[in-house]
């Protein structure tokens, strides 16, 4: 067979059936659809903040049981963590299995499913019973209870063993058939990503485990918040595009061939996974501009490499509207701008449907790009600080981008796993572009009122937003009703996507499960061998690594100041009320 991205010869040793078990299609759609269940209450929870923020809910328990910042964890653990680290685990397994042809290792596949299960569960044991109101960011000193931090780490850790266990080998065996082949574009891609992944894991696994866990297990009475702020910034950025790239790998590998073209270039996308990989982690202090202790110089370092990691972003944006150019010409579309009107936006022929949720993705990434750039710019980041503006920022690009190609990729994987058709084909197209409208409104109205001083996690329903608290503050009312007018146009969205969802993983098989995937050719092809060799991507990495972050480890690890768990469950505005401090 030929390699579709290089045009070289490929040796497949395995017939395309015996690649695919049956314990291989059950871990991948589990890795879906269990996430999948969770995601439902992630999402319920975040319609419940926005009516909460608007003065709609006045409560501090959702159905007098989940406390709001039990939800807002909730909320946070779920979408952010849980529902995207499956999904890329499933999409990478589906992703290795087709374009390497090579079964997965059950061994190790059910050894990282097993981790990632209880990991979960445990997880969700503490944040369900409120031993967790840590909020996804679990910096202290909020504590949690132990399992929540056991249950983080066996989560994380299972879903990398699949990387160095059983795709990097596969790889090598892949490679050993097909000497002359340069690695497949997606297979690129994942590797930066789980490289990525690794890397980040360590510092955060360096905060719970010597100081966290201690710390909750009553081993320790205090420890230093901000080494252990420091260490979370940085896994906590580099997390943002673990996110990201999964979703850049469809933009170049299945977007352009669901438009009917091809990948415009496919040096400029090895160059952009590329420089994800080099500057993708010395950036975490933009996350910590207001924080003391840590030196200005390093803050403006961090900034100054933050602009560089818009750079590949960049690049994603003109090739992958190259792309689609090139597709929609391919169509007939004519004209300076003509060719827009040929793209497949309300198609549901064959899997053209995808397109929906790739589109509206990329509109909202545009927003989710201009309010990252705002937030990264050292003195603009002072006014939208702990804002709602920030909370406008990630529901436009992991709420955006991210979630939208995720959920497109998730009904298009159980479609082929379950050998099926995509249920109810117009709802599932209907839904990127309620959702898009949705958070488009949610974005504006949250960085307008953000901008207005409105802060982030709050229960505003018992502050800000309540006419009898001291702290009301009518000017935010209509910005806060609008972003809740949003979040519920979004989850209509999410109803109609359930709807197809349910109804393709319910329905009558019709074909062989299969793991196929349309992945494009390219039209630009010359690439350097630079950009497929990663040794000397990693040497740079290291060395740009040591030098952002050597000095504020120091500068953490010096601070005196330490601090005991805080475990006073109450909002801080009610705790401001009662006289608290
Ligand atoms: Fe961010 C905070 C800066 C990208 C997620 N970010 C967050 C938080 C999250 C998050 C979750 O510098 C909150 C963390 C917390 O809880 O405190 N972010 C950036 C910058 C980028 C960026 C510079 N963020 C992301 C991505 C995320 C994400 C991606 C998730 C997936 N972010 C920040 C900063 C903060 C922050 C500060 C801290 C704020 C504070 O004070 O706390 C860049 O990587 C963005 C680059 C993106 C672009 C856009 C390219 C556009 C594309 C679309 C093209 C469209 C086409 C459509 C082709 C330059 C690719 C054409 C259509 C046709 C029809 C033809």
């Amino acid at each position: 067979m030929e390699n579709v991205l290089t045009g070289q010869k490929i040796v497949v040793s395995r017939s395309d059936e015996g690649v695919l078990s049956g314990s291989a299609r059950f871990i991948i759609l589990s890795e879906i659809v269990f996430p999948f269940i969770l995601l439902i209450l992630g999402v319920a929870l975040g319609l419940l903040q926005a009516l909460a923020r608007a003065g709609i809910l006045k409560t501090s328990h959702y159905f007098g049981w989940i406390e709001y910042y039990q939800g807002l964890t909730l909320h946070g653990v779920i979408n952010a963590i849980v529902f995207t680290t499956f999904i890329i685990v499933a999409f990478s397994n589906a992703l290795m299995l087709f374009t390497l042809k090579r079964p997965l290792k059950m061994g190790v596949q059910w050894v990282s499913w097993t981790m990632m299960m209880v990991g979960t569960l445990m997880a969700a044991f503490a944040m369900l019973t409120g031993r967790a109101n840590v909020l996804y960011t679990f910096y202290p000193p909020l504590i949690a209870h132990w399992t929540f931090y056991v249950g983080t780490v066996l989560f994380v850790v299972g879903s990398i063993i699949p990387f160095f266990l059983d795709w990097i080998p596969n790889y090598r065996a892949w490679k050993r058939e097909n000497p002359s082949a340069r690695m497949p574009l997606a297979v690129l891609g994942t590797f930066v990503n789980f490289t990525l992944w690794f890397v980040m894991l360590v510092p955060v696994a360096l905060e719970i485990l010597f100081q966290l866990l201690p710390l909750s297990l009553g081993l320790v009475d205090e420890i230093n918040p901000l080494l252990a702020r420091t260490l979370f910034w940085f896994f906590g950025h580099p997390l943002v595009y673990f996110w990201l790239l999964p979703a850049y790998i469809m933009l170049y590998t299945i977007l352009p061939k669901i438009v009917g073209g091809k990948l415009y270039s496919d040096p400029a996308a090895r160059l952009a996974f590329m420089l994800f990989l080099l500057f993708s982690i010395p950036v975490g202090l933009h996350h910590q501009y207001t924080e003391g202790g840590l030196s200005a110089n390093y803050k403006l370092l961090h900034a100054f490499l933050t602009f560089m990691v818009a750079l590949p972003s960049f690049i994603t944006a003109f090739t992958v509207a190259a792309s689609l150019e090139y597709g929609a010409r391919q169509r007939g579309g004519r004209g300076l701008f003509g060719w827009w009107a040929k793209l497949p936006y309300f198609n549901t022929k064959g899997d053209q449907w995808l397109f929906s949720y790739f589109v509206s993705g990329l509109l909202l990434f545009l927003i989710g790009g201009i309010t990252g750039i705002i937030n990264a710019s050292y003195n603009m980041n002072i006014v939208v600080h702990n804002t709602s503006f920030v909370s406008g920022h990630f529901h436009t690009t992991v709420g955006g981008l991210v979630t939208l190609s995720f959920l497109g990729i998730s009904l298009y994987l159980v479609a082929k796993l379950r050998g099926t058709e995509v249920a109810f084909k117009k709802l599932a197209v209907a839904m990127p572009y309620l959702w898009l409208v949705g958070f488009f409104i949610f974005d504006v109205a949250k960085s307008i009122v953000g901008i207005m001083g409105a802060p982030r996690r709050t229960n505003m329903g018992l502050s800000y937003a309540d006419s009898a608290s001291p702290l009301y503050q009518p000017d935010w009312l209509i910005w806060n009703h609008l972003t809740s007018l949003g979040a519920v146009i979004a989850v209509v969205g999410f109803v109609l996507y359930m709807v197809s969802f349910f109804g393709t993983l319910f329905a009558k098989r019709t074909a062989e499960p299969s793991v196929e995937m349309p992945i494009a050719e390219s039209l630009h092809d010359k690439s350097a061998p630079v950009l497929s060799n990663f040794r000397p991507w990693l040497i740079a990495m290291v060395v740009l690594i040591a030098i952002a972050y050597t000095q504020p480890l120091i500068e953490s690890f010096r601070v005196p100041e330490k601090s005991p768990a805080y475990k006073e469950n109450l909002p801080v505005p009610m705790k401001m009320m009662q006289g608290g401090q």
